[in-house]
């Protein structure tokens, strides 16, 4: 029988899901996906859960999609798009959009769409022997999974331009220094640094961290005006949440706050 294509593991207030294809540095199949797609949805549903830690097994983070799945027997490619519909974008969609941060550690190489998804994550850890590929030119095909939004945002147009058309592999200590990533980490520090943000944001107050994420994104398309008045807005919302309320009692009796994370205590 085949492996588990992810594995999932629950934590005190966040979920770990690891991508399990070693063999194929963790490349996505449909199976995958349904997979992954089913885990991130449990993980929302679940109050208790207020932070998602995505990684992989092996020496890859995840290779993109599995090409082995794009061949037929005959030798033929089919025409694209389809999965991108189905799963991909709905998976970038889902972590820009999931009301509690997703962290990412890249324990290796990250291509193609694999990098890309990485990427999308709210805050990107990556091993110091990790690269990030946008290997999509090599075969002919165009980044995808929100790379072409993402990477010029990231590193600038002419870092994200030449990374696209050349196919050119960057280190995590050059993706950190570029801006890429949050931060390089030593190898065998990776997971270890990833759980203590995990275990950060657990004991977070996660309405407002959710807001926080909403209005970076929108900050993308907003001019300065429409961004004021979403700031005025979100910070409405997040003041009738009780994490501020124990955030400001919390500061002003000089302990530490209680999050629960909830729209009621
Ligand atoms: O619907 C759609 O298809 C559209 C969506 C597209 C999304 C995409 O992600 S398209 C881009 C797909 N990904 C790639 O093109 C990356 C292909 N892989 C590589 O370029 C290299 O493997 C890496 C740069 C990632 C790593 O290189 P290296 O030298 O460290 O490892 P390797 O020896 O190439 O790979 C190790 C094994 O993994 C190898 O299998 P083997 O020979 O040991 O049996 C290799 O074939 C396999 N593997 C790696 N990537 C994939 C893969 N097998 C299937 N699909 C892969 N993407």
């Amino acid at each position: 029988m085949d492996e588990d294509p992810i594995l999932v593991e629950r934590r005190t207030g966040y979920r770990v899901i690891t991508l399990n294809r070693p063999q194929r540095l963790n490349a996505f199949t449909e199976v995958m996906h349904k997979a992954l797609r089913d885990a991130i949805a449990d993980a929302k549903a679940d109050d208790a859960c207020r932070a998602l830690l995505l990684t992989g097994v092996g020496r890859g983070f995840c290779a993109g999609q599995d090409l082995n799945d794009r061949l037929s027997q005959a030798g033929e490619t089919s025409v694209l798009g389809g999965a991108l519909e189905a799963y991909y974008n709905p998976l970038v969609r889902t972590l820009r959009e999931l009301p509690f941060p997703v962290v990412a550690a890249v324990n290796g190489v990250a291509a193609g769409a694999g990098c890309n998804v990485a990427l999308a994550c709210d805050i990107v850890l990556a091993a110091r022997t990790a690269t990030f590929v946008q290997s999509f030119a090599k075969i002919g095909l165009v980044p995808d999974s929100g790379g072409t939004w993402i990477l010029p945002r990231l590193i600038g147009a002419a870092r994200a331009r030449a990374l696209a058309l050349t196919a050119e592999p960057v280190s995590a200590e050059v993706a950190e220094r570029w801006g890429m990533i949050w931060r390089m980490v030593e190898d065998t520090a990776l997971m270890a640094e990833a759980h203590k943000i995990c275990q950060h944001f657990a004991s977070a107050p996660t309405l407002g961290l959710a807001l926080i994420k909403r209005a970076l994104d929108a900050a993308w398309s907003n001019d300065l005006d429409a961004q004021l008045d979403l700031e005025r807005e979100f910070q409405r919302e997040a003041s009738l949440t009780p994490d501020y309320a124990e955030g400001v009692r919390a500061f002003l009796e000089k302990r530490a706050p209680v999050f629960s994370g909830r729209k009621q205590r």
